[in-house]
C-alpha cells in the first residue's frame, strides 16, 4: 500500500509514565517499567550537573565538526563522524559518574535490582548527536541487548543533553507487550551496524523516503501503543532491554538533540562464556569477547566507585582519538597508532597545546610537530611562489 507522506496526525499516541525520583514512587515504577516498559523520570538530576555534562559533550562534538569541515579527518574518523553516535569521551563519563554517585537515582536502580552494588558498563557509553536535517544519521529500531549474554537484564539510562521539546528529534518506545520479532521489523527502520548517512549518494532521496513511510506504517499499525516523550535537561527515561526503541522524527521535527545513554546491571561471574543470544530479539555485537573484557564501574552504599582493573584509558579502549588518549598512551607506553593521531590531531588546536607544554611531554611533541608541518607547508608555498614567479623570465625553448 502506498501512503501518503504528508500525514502529520500519524504519531505516537502513548502516554509515558512520568515520576518524580522520590523514594515512595519507587515501586510504582517498578510497576510501570513492568508493564510499559519505560519511564521518564522528571527533575532526575540537577540540572547545572547536567549542563556541565553537556556543555563538555558539545565542545567535544564541535571540535569534530571542525575537523571535519576542514577535512581534517581521516576516512574511518569520517565515518564515525557521519554516525549518530560516538563513545562518551572519558572528561564527560568522568562527570557523570560524579552525578551519579550517591544519587537518588542510584537508590532507584538498587531497588529495580534488588542489590545494593550497581555496576554501570564503560564499554557502550554512548553519546548521540540527532539532527533533523539527517534522517538516515539516526539509530534503528532495536533492543538493548549488548549485556544479556552476560546478565539476565540491564536498565538503560536516557538523558537527554539538550531540551527534548515538541518539535525536536527525540526517541521512540514500543509497549513491553508489543513485541515484534526484530527480523520482522521493516530494514528500513530497523538498526543497522553501519549507519548510511550518505547524503551525495544516488539511492539517498528514496531511502529516506522509504525509512519515512515505513515508520509512518509501523506507527499507524500501533499507535496507541507507541510513544515519542519530550523532556528537559535534567530529567531522564529509564528503560529494559528488551523494549523496542530508536530514534524517533518525523517531517515535523527541528533543530537537533544531544543525549548520552548507558546501560547498569548487577556485577557478573568474569570467568563465564557468553550465553546464547535471547530469541527474538537482536544482539548488538557491543562486546563479543569474554566477560573478562568488559570495563564496569560499582556503585557500591557509601563506597566510592570501584573500577574493574583497567589497563589503558576509556578513549583508547573506545578507539576515540582525543588528546587525552594519546598523551596516556605515551606516558604509559600502551600499544596505540601514534602516527594516525599526530596526522590528525582532531580535537585539540596549536593553541591549547601550547598552554600545555609546560607539564606536558606529548603536549611538546604534539606542538613540534604542528610547528614544523606549518613550516614544511610555508616553504613549499613560498617556492612555488618563487618558481611561478621566475618561470615566465625563463628562455622559452625554441
Ligand atoms: O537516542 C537514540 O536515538 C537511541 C538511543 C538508544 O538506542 C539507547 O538509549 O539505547
Ligand atoms: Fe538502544
Amino acid at each position: 500500500m502506498i501512503m501518503p507522506l504528508n500525514q502529520s496526525n500519524i504519531v505516537p499516541m502513548g502516554v509515558s509514565p512520568r515520576h518524580t525520583l522520590s523514594l515512595d514512587a519507587f515501586g510504582r515504577m517498578r510497576s510501570d517499567l513492568l508493564e510499559v516498559g519505560h519511564i521518564v523520570i522528571d527533575n532526575c538530576f540537577s540540572i547545572n550537573q547536567v549542563k556541565e555534562i553537556s556543555s563538555v559533550c558539545g565542545d567535544f562534538l564541535a571540535k569534530y565538526e571542525k575537523a571535519f569541515r576542514e577535512g581534517k579527518m581521516s576516512d574511518t574518523e569520517r565515518e564515525a563522524h557521519l554516525n549518530a553516535t560516538r563513545d562518551l569521551p572519558a572528561s564527560a563519563q568522568k562527570l557523570l559518574i560524579r552525578m551519579l554517585y550517591r544519587s537518588q537515582f542510584l537508590n532507584l536502580l538498587r531497588f529495580l535490582l534488588g542489590h545494593n552494588s550497581v555496576v554501570m558498563f564503560r564499554n557502550d557509553q554512548c553519546l548521540r548527536k540527532i539532527h533533523a536535517d539527517y534522517p538516515l544519521r539516526s539509530v534503528g529500531l532495536h533492543h538493548d541487548t549488548q549485556f544479556v549474554s552476560y546478565v539476565d537484564r540491564t536498565f538503560t539510562l536516557w538523558l537527554p543533553l539538550t531540551d527534548v521539546l515538541e518539535n525536536s528529534p527525540t526517541i521512540l518506545y514500543a509497549h513491553r507487550s508489543l513485541n515484534p520479532s526484530f527480523d520482522s521489523i521493516d530494514p528500513a527502520i530497523r538498526w543497522h551496524e553501519k549507519t548510511a548517512h550518505d547524503e551525495q549518494g544516488e539511492d539517498y532521496e528514496p531511502k529516506k523516503e522509504k525509512r519515512e513511510m515505513k515508520m509512518l506504517e509501523f506507527i499507524k499499525q500501533h499507535s496507541k501503543k507507541t510513544y515519542a516523550p519530550r523532556l528537559k535537561i535534567g530529567s531522564a527515561i529509564v528503560f529494559c532491554h528488551d523494549v523496542l526503541h530508536g530514534t524517533f522524527m518525523n517531517r515535523q521535527s527541528k533543530g537537533f538533540r544531544y543525549s548520552m545513554d548507558c546501560r547498569f546491571s548487577v556485577d557478573f561471574d568474569r570467568s563465564m562464556q557468553p550465553m546464547d543470544s535471547p530469541k527474538k530479539t537482536h544482539t548488538l555485537y557491543a562486546n563479543p569477547g569474554p566477560a573478562s573484557a568488559i570495563r564496569t564501574i560499582s556503585f557500591n552504599l557509601d563506597h566510592p566507585p570501584v573500577y574493574t582493573p583497567h589497563h589503558s584509558h576509556p578513549d583508547i579502549e573506545n578507539g576515540t582519538p582525543t588528546y587525552e588518549g594519546y598523551s596516556y598512551a605515551r606516558k604509559y607506553n600502551v600499544d596505540y597508532d601514534f602516527a594516525s593521531y599526530e596526522k590528525t590531531m582532531p580535537d585539540v588546536t596549536r593553541e591549547v597545546l601550547a598552554k600545555r607544554m609546560i607539564y606536558d611531554r606529548a603536549a611538546r611533541r604534539l606542538f613540534r610537530l604542528t610547528a614544523a608541518n606549518l613550516i614544511e607547508s610555508n616553504y613549499k608555498k613560498f617556492v612555488t611562489k618563487i618558481y611561478n614567479r621566475c618561470k615566465s623570465y625563463w628562455p622559452k625553448k625554441k
